[in-house]
């Protein structure tokens, strides 16, 4: 039988998730490390950051830092989730129509504090032909937007999928920091279970015989160059993971890579767990080992109070992505 993802049990396997809460004291600190960063650099996009961001992580709770450090270091988690960090949601606005309008003054102490948090798991990095180039980004539900398969959906489940799987350069950690989320949509998740997959599947997906098209987050036209690519592999740390419901393609014409695709898609589905990020919460998703997505919802646009995150990608060395980067200085990558 093929589920499709709306009719998925939802949290039917916990692919390991940690957490940490911050005492008042504690999301105290982060406030004023992420103030002090604002004071001296005014946007989250500021080239100039950086090399700061990485110094001032080291001062932020050792909680934090602990998790952090187990995460990168350690075990290996589907996600960590940073909790108990103050939003004033008096003080940051309507949430805003869409994207493009949401990089707003009052909202960017938050986009300082993602950032911090992600300094603790590795270098921030942004897409070019995404929210044009912004290291910080927001997902807002969108009007007009409802059906697509762009984080701006809302009524339309945000089917999984590895962060900007069609890219070498893509995410070790997709980091969501919630500022609303009145119907406590769940972000969903889902690892595969290796025992699980038959060892003539897994050989198949283990093949470059899969076409991985950037996702319409990305403003890619030409895509040409794109080559067949393994979906599930293994490294020294065990399965890595590379994939995406919407946007595979097998090879024209290779009924095992589609009959291995829809074996993955089986597996995912029935695995799909719900990770709802509350406000004040911050999840990284480790986008080697999980793929991730978004539960459908029906938005309430006049409410002016509708989901709203900010979103950082991280990766741990931005130095590996040199290749597709124009400059060793900047931060957003390439279209492909
Ligand atoms: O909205 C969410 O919870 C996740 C959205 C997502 O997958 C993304 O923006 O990459
Ligand atoms: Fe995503």
């Amino acid at each position: 039988m093929t589920l499709s993802v709306d009719e998925a049990k939802p949290a039917t396997a916990d692919p390991t998730v940690l957490d940490v809460a911050l005492d008042e004291d504690e999301a105290h600190t982060v406030e004023q490390l992420a103030r002090e960063l604002m004071d001296t650099f005014t946007s989250p996009h500021d080239l100039a950051l950086f090399t700061e961001l990485d110094a001032v992580a080291g001062a932020m709770p050792l909680t934090a830092r602990r998790l952090a450090a187990r995460a990168r270091l350690g075990e290996q988690v589907g996600a960590v989730v940073f909790r108990g960090i103050p939003v004033h949601d008096g003080q940051i606005g309507p949430t805003p129509e869409n994207w493009q309008s949401a990089d707003t003054p009052a909202s960017r102490l938050y986009a300082f504090e993602a950032l911090l948090f992600g300094a603790l798991l590795g270098d921030p990095i942004g897409w070019q032909a995404q929210q044009r180039g912004r290291i910080v980004t927001d997902i807002v539900p969108t009007q007009g937007m409802e059906e697509s398969l762009v984080s701006s959906s809302s009524t339309k489940e945000l089917g999984w999928h590895t962060e900007d799987a069609f890219s070498p350069h893509r995410a070790d950690w997709v980091g969501l920091f919630c500022l609303r989320n009145p119907g406590s949509v769940a972000t969903t998740v889902a690892g595969v279970e290796l025992d699980a997959v038959p060892a003539a599947i897994r050989e198949v997906l283990s093949q470059p015989r899969f076409y991985i098209r950037p996702d319409s987050a990305h403003e890619v036209t030409d895509t040409s160059e794109l080559a067949p690519r393994a979906l599930l592999t293994s490294d020294d740390e065990g399965a890595v993971l590379r994939a995406d419901r919407d946007f595979v393609e097998p090879i024209e014409g290779d009924d095992q890579a589609v009959h291995a695709f829809q074996w993955l898609v089986d597996h995912l589905n029935s695995r799909l767990y719900d990770l709802v990020l509350r406000p004040g919460e911050m999840g990284f998703i480790n986008n080697r080992v999980v793929v991730h997505g978004r539960r459908a919802f029906v938005p309430r646009f006049e409410s002016a109070r509708e989901r709203w995150l900010k979103r950082v990608n991280i990766v741990r060395d931005v130095r590996v992505t040199r290749s597709g980067r124009a400059s060793t200085a900047e931060r957003a990558i390439l279209a492909s």
